[in-house]
């Protein structure tokens, strides 16, 4: 007896184990903004959601910050799968997929609700072209509408030229090329380095980035409104790993991942008030660019659209179309 009980002893515990090691997944997920930061913190709600559920078939590890891959790094992460799961900013993959960065035009889309209707009208064709890199889409969110940090007032034209300007992708870099300022392309993470070493002393990016940053500490006192694009994080998955997955835990993750989207642009809107807010609590001043400036970025974006509809061909002609 004593024997037949260390045998089932021995073969219960082996199976337990085996089956532990074999029926769960684990994901790691590449975030590349700081815990704090509302993208962040929405996906670690989403990857605790999908695990709670799953019961034991699927567990998500956030890494935010850049801990496990920075934000130049992530997408090539997740396709080649050293990273399963991943966040990245849309428009910074432009060379991957001109469809990507449509979110990051000038004027296309100045409003949520316009937002939101260019992000359903690009999103079969986003879709398809991941897809095609093996890579499942689930969910995107934007950041707030995008403004002008300055250390200096800027009251014309003239006031930009030669501006070292820190830039996020090729449509930011366009637009100071366009405007004559000197852009370098700096990830969130080094922004406040950038700044406080003089590298730069401009850029364009959200109100929420810049309270994060505290980027009036670095001697950056102007923020003009100009909300001309709402750029987008994505989250996607690399296929291999998705494929691992049984169809019941793909369904949860895919309704996870809806909820986590409704969730993230609630989130962006109301960032968009409050951390302008906050920025003017801060002691910055916070207001919009003169009718001179309102129209050089106008014409800015004019040339911008031209030009992305060249690289976009018949596909993004499609999604302007169906946009309009
Ligand atoms: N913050 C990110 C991307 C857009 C935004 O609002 C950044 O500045 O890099």
């Amino acid at each position: 007896m004593k024997l037949l009980n260390k045998i089932l002893v021995i073969f219960f515990t082996l199976l337990f184990s085996t089956n532990l090691a074999i029926s769960g997944e684990k994901w790691d997920m590449a975030l590349a903004y700081g815990a704090g930061n509302f993208h962040s913190a929405n996906a670690t709600a989403f990857a605790k959601s999908v695990t709670e559920k799953s019961g034991g078939k699927l567990t998500i590890v956030t890494h935010p910050g850049g801990s496990l891959y920075k934000g130049g790094e992530i997408f090539r992460a997740v396709r080649t799968g050293q990273a399963q799961i991943g966040e990245r900013f849309m428009s910074a993959l432009g060379k991957e997929d001109p469809l990507l960065e449509v979110d990051s035009q000038p004027f296309l889309a100045t409003s949520y609700n316009d937002a939101m209707k260019l992000y359903k009208a690009s999103k079969p064709e986003i879709v398809k072209g991941l897809d095609a890199k093996g890579l499942v889409f689930l969910y995107a969110v934007p950041w707030p509408a995008q403004g002008l940090y300055s250390k200096k007032e800027i009251n014309s034209v003239a006031d930009l030229k030669g501006l070292k300007f820190r830039a996020y992708n090729s449509a930011t870099i366009r637009i100071a090329e366009l405007t004559g300022m000197a852009p370098t392309k700096i990830e969130a993470a080094e922004i406040s380095q950038a700044f406080s070493t003089g590298a730069v002393e401009s850029m364009i990016t959200s109100p929420t980035t810049g309270k994060n940053k505290k980027i009036w500490e670095n001697g950056v006192g102007y923020f003009y409104d100009i909300a001309a694009w709402f750029p987008k994080n994505m989250v996607i998955v690399n296929k291999d790993a998705w494929n691992k997955l049984d169809s019941a835990t793909q369904k949860l993750v895919m309704k996870e991942a809806a909820l986590a989207e409704r969730k993230g642009w609630d989130l962006s809107k109301k960032g968009n008030v409050a951390d302008k807010k906050a920025l003017a609590d801060a002691g910055m001043k916070v207001g919009k660019v003169n009718s001179a400036l309102q129209k050089h970025f106008q014409e800015v974006g004019a040339t911008m659209a031209k030009e992305w509809a060249d690289r976009a061909g018949s596909r993004g002609a499609g999604v302007l179309a169906a946009y309009r």
